[in-house]
This record gives structure tokens, sequence and C-alpha cells, in this order.
């Protein structure tokens, strides 16, 4: 029997070696893209093994590839780059046919090389490795299973006179079918994902860039507004543990160089406004806590922070609201909107702002960088439109918001709340001295008291910390001598407006839920 790979029928089978070779590089550029996109957007083994080349260049070739490209040497630069990796890849696969597994090994050396580039030049990005690493990987398993596929098409087609067996037919289909669609969506994955991951790193380049400008006033944080309580939220939400609730499925990118607020509606005279315009209209700084609707009792979906902003009565102001409007309808840059009684927007004793920052930052990006609202007393899907563009000024008659026909009130003042912090059910306390601390909320009134009951005892009431104003929480604590054995700990406050929450449970839809936080506490002895 004649030797695979030698006559014309030989070189035929390397030549299609060698596309499983750049099929397989295709694959692993492709996955890495998508996994540095999804967990570390700094680390694109491509742009970084880019980046290493400028770096180790000698300083004379760089200045002739400056001089004769152009601000194109860094086209040039990534299209060298891109034919060294096909010319590698169609290598490897070729090495994988005729002596394997070399193919395989030149993939794996590539990964190495790549992650080595990547982790040296992530800046930080802790997954740096993985998109290398699992690129490679997805590179070398395509490689293994195209060269399996193609080795049996060979030996079943035979060589020189013999006739190819009718197995040989299925695996040369199954060969161009497997190469051809991996190609077709590493290709189309990976150009996704990297143009996805280079448009937020530059938002977040511009977000970081950005001067917050001075406010005219800044909260003042009384003595005593947060008390040092083990286990306790803290006063301020820090905003990487901030919830985030909203109905988009990647972050929206609003630059805000193109960003404008338009006012329209039922208003005198519509108004554009620009970042630049909002930020000259001077910002005030405000403690507000918000508070979402899904929130089930005891629950996290409520934070509180300090936010730059601009109050929404100055900008409607601007445009001249005209009678018989009721409703603010604002829409952002993704087409959620949210209904927000028009009295709470003008009312001068209600700090409903557009806010630009968030403790001291600007906005997060999925905080509604550039601007968003922040109404004080409203849950956020009435009131807190991330990434708003848009201010129509309407009627509850004539307008209806996003969540309004999905089983949610059009209204939704908050509910004011409480709940146990510390100790938590599930997680045992010894027995003696333990404090019970937690959170309180009733923006817009204000908390007055919070009361404590033990097993279904007396109600005592908690110590509680400083309010910084009635638009944010409180902290309680209350001292408890524990016994051994389990026990219920219930919460309730009391608003400013002299109501005590009620015991009677209500579910999150249609407008917030109720009822105390009573968590199941152990103690051991
Ligand atoms: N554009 C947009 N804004 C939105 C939402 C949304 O889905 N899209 N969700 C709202 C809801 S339900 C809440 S509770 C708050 C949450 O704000 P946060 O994610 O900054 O905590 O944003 C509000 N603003
Ligand atoms: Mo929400």
């Amino acid at each position: 029997m004649a030797r695979h790979g030698s006559g014309i029928e030989g070189k035929r089978f390397i030549a299609w070696a060698a596309l499983m070779g750049v099929a397989s590089g295709a694959v692993f550029l492709g996955v890495a893209e998508l996994i540095a996109c999804l967990f570390a957007r700094t680390a694109s083994p491509i742009l970084a093994v880019g980046s290493f080349v400028i770096d180790i260049v000698p300083q004379p070739l760089k200045e002739f590839a400056i001089a004769t490209f152009g601000e194109d040497d860094k086209v040039v630069l990534l299209g060298s780059l891109g034919l060294a990796v096909v010319i590698a890849s169609a290598l490897g696969g070729g090495l994988q046919l005729i002596r394997p597994p070399l193919g395989v090994a030149v993939v794996l050396l590539a990964g190495a090389l790549a992650t080595a580039a990547t982790v040296t030049r992530t800046g930080g990005s802790p997954l740096g490795f993985l998109p290398p690493v699992v690129g490679a990987i997805a590179g070398a398993v395509l490689l293994l299973i195209l060269a399996r596929r193609l080795r049996a098409w060979r030996d079943g087609a035979g060589t020189g006179s013999q006739r190819s067996t009718p197995g040989s037919a299925v695996d040369r289909r199954q060969f161009f079918l497997i190469a051809g669609i991996s190609s077709v969506a590493a290709i189309a994955v990976g150009v996704g994902a990297r143009v996805t991951s280079a448009a937020t790193a530059s938002l977040e380049a511009i977000r970081d860039a950005l001067q917050l400008p001075t406010p005219n006033s800044t909260v003042t944080i009384p003595d005593g507004a947060e008390l040092d309580v083990e286990g306790v939220s803290p006063l301020f939400t820090p905003n990487e543990d901030f919830y985030r609730v909203d109905t988009a499925l990647t972050v929206p990118e609003v630059d805000p160089e193109t960003w404008t607020l338009v006012i329209d509606g039922m208003v005198d005279e519509r108004v554009e406004l620009t970042f630049q315009d909002l930020l000259d209209m001077g910002v005030d700084e405000y403690a507000i806590t918000l508070t979402c609707v899904s929130n089930e009792v005891g629950g996290g979906l409520v934070g509180n922070a300090k936010w730059l902003g601009v109050p929404i009565r100055d900008v409607l102001a601007m445009a001249g609201v005209q009678d018989g409007a009721d409703m603010v309808l604002s829409t952002s840059v993704d087409g959620y909107t949210a209904s927000t009684p028009l009295e709470a927007v003008t009312d001068e004793n209600r700090d409903a702002i557009l806010a630009i920052a968030m403790n001291g930052e600007p906005l997060p990006l999925e905080h509604g960088f550039p601007v968003r609202m922040v109404v004080p007393g409203l849950y956020g899907y009435v009131s807190a439109t991330k990434w708003v563009t848009e201010l129509t000024v309407t009627t509850f008659a004539d307008d209806e918001a996003y969540w309004t026909p999905r089983g949610y009130s059009a209204e939704a003042p908050i509910k004011f709340s409480s709940r146990v912090d510390t100790p938590k059910s599930g997680t045992p306390v010894t027995a003696g001295t333990v404090p019970i601390a937690g959170m309180a909320w009733a923006q817009t009134v204000g908390i007055d008291r919070v009361e404590v009951s033990i097993d279904d005892g007396d109600w005592q009431q908690a110590t509680l910390s400083t309010a910084v104003n009635d638009d944010t929480w409180v902290q309680w604590f209350l001292e408890w001598q524990a016994e051994p054995g389990t026990h219920y700990i219930a919460v309730r406050a009391v608003n400013k407006a002299g109501e005590t929450q009620i015991e009677e449970r209500a579910p999150i839809a249609p407008d917030g839920s109720a009822g105390w936080h009573r968590p199941l506490i152990t103690v051991t002895g």
C-alpha cells in the first residue's frame, strides 16, 4: 500500500491541513475575544501581543514604520500580526496532519506566549489569563477534531489508483462543515466582541477622565450618623456594592459629548440640553436612598448614595410646563420608560434630580452614565431612569411607562420599611450579649423610631443613628441577651407621620412588598 501523504493527493491534503490550522487559529482568537469581552475587557491577546511587539521592536525600526506608514502604522502592525497568525496556524495545521501532535503543540505554545503577553500588560485585570488560555484550548480541540476527520477522509480516499470508500465522502463533508462553520462563527463572534470591548473600554476612559464640577452645596453628615456595630450595612453603599436593576441586556454606552436631554410634550417650548448645559446650571450634592419595587421584605435591593445633580424642576421650568399635565414620562437611550407624577418632580420640597455623580465619582456605566434621574420617595421603576435622554411632560391618561402594562402600578411611592442585617438566619451566634442591628427607611417622611420584638414578646425601642435627612435610611441597634435555642427577631418601623409598619405581608407586585422582617436566629450555648 502506498504511503499516505505522497504524490498529488498527499499535497492536496496538506493544503486542507493548512486550512484546518487557519480555522483553529480563528477559533482561538474569536473565543479569546469573546472571553475578554465578558470577563476581562483589556485582555485581548491579539492587542496584547501587538503591544508586546511594539515594545520590543527597536526604536529605528519603529521610526521607519512611522515614517513609512504614518498614522496607519498600527494598522500595518496588526495586519502583519494577522498575516503571521495565518502563516503560523497554517503550519500548525500541516504539522498536525503529518507529525501529530506537533500542530496542537504549536497552538498551545502560541497560547502560552499570548498568555504571557496578556497578563504582563492587562493592567490589573485579575482574569487577564482567561482569554488566551480558553482561546488556546478551543483552538487545540478544534484542531484535534478536524485532524481526525481529515485523516479519515484521506485514508478512506486512498491514493493513486485506489477508489474512494463511501465513508470518505462523509468525512470530507464533515471536515468542511466543521471547518467552515467554526471559522465563520469565530470571526463573527470575535469581531463583535472586539468592537464591543473597544467601545466600552474607551467610554470607561472618558468616564475616568471626566472632571466633576464642584457642587454649590454638600451634604452635611451629622455626628452619630453611622453606628459602630459589626454586620450592619454602611450608611452609604459603595458603588461596587450598590444593587443594579434594569432591563438592559448590555450596558448602554452613552458618550457625554454627544448626549442630550430633550424636554418636550406639554411644554411651552421644546428644550434640548447638552451635558455641558446641565453642568453650567450648577450642581448640588444630595443624599438619597434608592429602593426597588422588587425588594422583598428583608432584601437588598435598596442602597444609599450621595448624588451630584440638578433639580428636575429647574430643567422643566426652562421648557415651561403647561396646565393639565400630571406626569413626566422619562425615556432612556435603550427605550426604557418611567412614569413619574409631575408634582413629585416640581415640588420645591422634594429633591428630584438629574444626577451626574454617585458617591464622588461620575455615575458608573451600569448606574446610568452620564445622566440618570433620582427622585426621593418613589420606587426606582417609576422615577430613577438611567441613561435618560428625554423628559416628556404628559398625563397618566395619555401615556404609559414600561412596567405599567406588565403588572406594576403606574404610581408607586416607596413603602416605609425596616430590616434586620445582623444576626442572620443561617449564621448561628453564641449565647450572651448579641447586637441586633439593621436599616430602616421612609423616604420623604423620615423614620421616627424602630422597634424590635424577640419571640413575639414586647416591642423594645432600638437606638437609631442620626438621620442625614428624611430621604436617607437610618441604622438601628439593640443589645440582646441571647439564650441558646432558636429565636424570631421581628422589626418594625414607625415613620414621622406616626404610621407603624404592619405585620401583614404584601408581594412585590403591583406596588412593593410589605410586612415585618422576622428572621429565625440560632443561638448556640
Ligand atoms: N434605563 C433604565 N433605567 C432604569 C431601569 C431600567 O430597567 N432601565 N430600572 C429602574 C429600576 S426598576 C430601578 S429599581 C433603578 C435601579 O437603579 P440602579 O440599578 O442604579 O440601582 O433603576 C431604574 N432605572
Ligand atoms: Mo426596581
